[in-house]
C-alpha cells in the first residue's frame, strides 16, 4: 500500500489490475431478497447455482438480504416471516448450512458497514444508469427510498466484506456486478491499494432470465402482482399444472431448431425452463420435442416441475415447522460470518485513515 490517496472524485474509466484476485482465497457470495415467496426464477437464476457451486472448489456464503428488502415497504411481520422461509428455501434447495456459511444480512452488521464507506467511492452518475432503479422507480423517481438509489452500494458491499470472488446471479443483476466491479476498482485505485478482488459474476445455465408466464418480455418476479405469471416455490402440484397451462404461448408446434423460437418470447421461455429443470440444453428439449404442440409439451413440462420442485416444497413446510432450528441456524451463521467480515472491515477503516479504538 502507498500513502498517496489519488484523486477521489474521479470519474473516469479506471483499469482492473491485470492479475485481478490471484491473491484472494476463491470465495463465493450471492443473495435473495426476503421480499415474498421464492419463484422458480430465483430457484434456477440462483438457488439451484448456489447448492451445485458448493461442491466446487470454494468457500460458499450465502445471505437473505433483509437490508435490501426494505428499500421498499415490507410488513415486519411478512419480513420476520420471509426471511425464515428463505431460510427454509435455502436448505430444501440443497444448500448445507454446514458446508456454506448461511445468513440473513442484519445480523452480520459489517455490511451496512463497509456500504458506508461505499456510497463515498461510487459515484452519483453510475447509480443512474443503474436499470434496475429506472425499473423499480417508474415515474416515481422523486418518492421511492434513497435506499433503493444507494441499492447497488450495498450490494457491492455484500460482496467484497467477504472478499469474494464469483458471484452467481440471474442475467438481471449483471449490471449491478460491474457496478460493483467499479467500487473495487476505484477504490483500490484512490487509495492506492490491491485491497478488494474485482469479482467474476457467474450467469450459467439455460435459465438465468426466466420470464414471467404471462408475458414473455418481463422477468418472472416475486412481487408481480398476478400470482399466475409466476411459479411458487411453495405452489402444490395442482397450482404448478394450472399455472403451465395457462401459460401463455402460441398457436405454432415447436419447431425444429432453436432459430425458429427468435421471435417467440413466451414459447421460448418455457422450453428455457425444460431444459433448465431437466439438466439439457435448450437445443436438445427442441430437438425431442420438433413438430409437437404445446397441448403435448406443456404437460411434459408440467409433470416435470412438479417432479423437481414438489421435495423442495415438502421440505420446506418441514423446515418451517422449527423456526426455533432457524433462528439458530442463521445466528450460528452471523458468527462464522463475522469472523471474515470483522477483519476486512477493520483493514478498510485502516485503509481510509479512521482512527481505531485502543485494545
Ligand atoms: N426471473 C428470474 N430469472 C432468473 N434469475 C432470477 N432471479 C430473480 N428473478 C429471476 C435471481 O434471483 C436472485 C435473487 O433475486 P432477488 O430476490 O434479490 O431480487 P430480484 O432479482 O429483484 O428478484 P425478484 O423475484 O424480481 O424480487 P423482487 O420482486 O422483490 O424485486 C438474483 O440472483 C436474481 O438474478
Amino acid at each position: 500500500m502507498t500513502d498517496t490517496a489519488a484523486n477521489p472524485d474521479a470519474n473516469s474509466a479506471i483499469k482492473p489490475a491485470t492479475r485481478p484476485n490471484a491473491n484472494f482465497t476463491p470465495r463465493v457470495f450471492s443473495g435473495i431478497q426476503p421480499s415474498g415467496g421464492l419463484t422458480l426464477g430465483n430457484y434456477l437464476g440462483a438457488l439451484k447455482r448456489f447448492a451445485e457451486m458448493q461442491g466446487e472448489a470454494y468457500q460458499t456464503v450465502y445471505c437473505m438480504v433483509d437490508l435490501h428488502a426494505i428499500t421498499v415497504w415490507q410488513n415486519p411481520a411478512d419480513l420476520r416471516k420471509n426471511t425464515r422461509e428463505l431460510c427454509a428455501g435455502f436448505i430444501a434447495s440443497g444448500i448445507d448450512p454446514e458446508q456454506s456459511i448461511l445468513i440473513n444480512q442484519s445480523q452480520v452488521p459489517e455490511h451496512a458497514q463497509l456500504a458506508w464507506i461505499f456510497n463515498c467511492v461510487a459515484r452519483m452518475g453510475w447509480m443512474q444508469r443503474m436499470t434496475q432503479f429506472k425499473d423499480k422507480a417508474g415515474k416515481n423517481t422523486q418518492n421511492v427510498s434513497l435506499g433503493l438509489f444507494a441499492y447497488p452500494a450495498l450490494m457491492a458491499a455484500d460482496i467484497l466484506i467477504y472478499h469474494a470472488t464469483h458471484v452467481p446471479v440471474g442475467e438481471d443483476q449483471k449490471q449491478h456486478l460491474e457496478l460493483t466491479r467499479d467500487v473495487a476498482i476505484k477504490f483500490n485505485h484512490d487509495y492506492g491499494v490491491d485491497f478488494f478482488p474485482i469479482t467474476e459474476p457467474v450467469i450459467e445455465g439455460a435459465a438465468t432470465r426466466v420470464m414471467s408466464l404471462r408475458d414473455g418480455s418481463k422477468k418472472m418476479s416475486k412481487s408481480d402482482p398476478s400470482d399466475m405469471s409466476r411459479i411458487n416455490l411453495t405452489d402444490d402440484a395442482d397450482a404448478i399444472a394450472q399455472k403451465i397451462r395457462k401459460a401463455k404461448t402460441d398457436p405454432d408446434p415447436l419447431p425444429e431448431t432453436l432459430d425458429g423460437l427468435a421471435d417467440r418470447p413466451e414459447a421460448r421461455n418455457l422450453v428455457n425452463i425444460y431444459a433448465a429443470l431437466a439438466d439439457m440444453t435448450a437445443e436438445a428439449v427442441v430437438a425431442e420435442y420438433a413438430g409437437q404442440q404445446f397441448g403435448a409439451f406443456k404437460p411434459a413440462l408440467a409433470d416435470l416441475a412438479v417432479a423437481r420442485l414438489s421435495p423442495i416444497s415438502t421440505e420446506m413446510a418441514r423446515l418451517m415447522n422449527d423456526q426455533a432450528e432457524i433462528d439458530r441456524i442463521l445466528s450460528r451463521g452471523a458468527e462464522r460470518a463475522r469472523e471474515i467480515t470483522a477483519p476486512i472491515l477493520k483493514k478498510t477503516y485502516d485503509i481510509v485513515g479512521m482512527v481505531p479504538p485502543v485494545v
